[in-house]
């Protein structure tokens, strides 16, 4: 989080994090389709070797009491665990007020989000000295349209988290994920003690 008192401009970063092709990138296009348009709106879109990165920004509505506009920074992790990606995911994880951790529903993925889940736990302690559950967290049991899909007990994450930090999404279908980025925002909000801020979908800011 920076805020730039010569802009007045805050700046909060939110992480969509998960195995390669959980529905990072695919999330963050829906949430940029589905709110008002003014208020999210895509920066830039780059493409790492055959990865379709994406980098969003919002203007969330934040309260007209606030003497500064809010930004919100939408960020995936791009390719796989690894020798070339370790840096830059640690690196997008030290920059994260908020975590959205993008989980594949289907069977035979289960595994993999465990142990993507125990690596970015275990990052969040060496890069900001909480544990999951003081961080600001959601969680997206995402491709839950897929018939391959699997309810989440079948998941260790479940047992590490309570039920309130889950959501079950379809990020092609734009399901839930409105709802877990809200979620996630306002444990930020609550953690800077600022007000709570919320994206809102189209259609919706017609009385704003
Ligand atoms: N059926 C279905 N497909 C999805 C969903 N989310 C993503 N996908 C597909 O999964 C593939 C990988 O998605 P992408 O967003 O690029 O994954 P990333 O690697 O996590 O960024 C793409 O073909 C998406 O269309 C979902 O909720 N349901
Ligand atoms: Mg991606």
């Amino acid at each position: 989080m920076y805020l730039d008192y010569f802009k007045k401009i805050l700046r909060i970063n939110l992480v969509y994090y998960g195995i390669p092709f959980s529905g990072k990138s695919t999330t963050i296009s829906m949430v940029l389709e589905r709110t008002s348009p003014g208020s999210c709106q895509p920066v830039s879109f780059y493409g790492l070797d055959t990865e379709r990165g994406i980098f969003g920004e919002c203007i969330p509505k934040a309260s007209k009491a606030l003497p500064f506009q809010v930004l919100l920074t939408l960020l995936t992790i791009p390719g796989y665990s690894g020798y070339v990606y370790d840096k830059a995911h640690k690196m997008l994880l030290s920059k994260a007020d908020g975590i959205l951790f993008v989980a594949d529903s289907q069977k035979g993925r289960i595994e993999q989000n465990d142990a993507y889940f125990g690596v970015m736990h275990r990052r969040v302690r060496e890069l900001h000295g909480q544990s999951l559950l003081e961080f600001p967290l959601a969680v997206q049991w995402n491709k839950v349209d897929t018939e391959s899909s699997v309810s989440i007990q079948k998941s260790k994450i479940h047992s590490q988290i309570s039920e309130s930090y889950i959501f079950e999404t379809s990020a092609v279908q734009g399901k839930g994920i409105l709802e877990a980025l809200n979620f996630c925002l306002s444990q930020v909000c609550k953690k800077a003690n600022l007000v709570d801020l919320v994206v809102q979908p189209r259609g919706s800011d017609v009385a704003n």
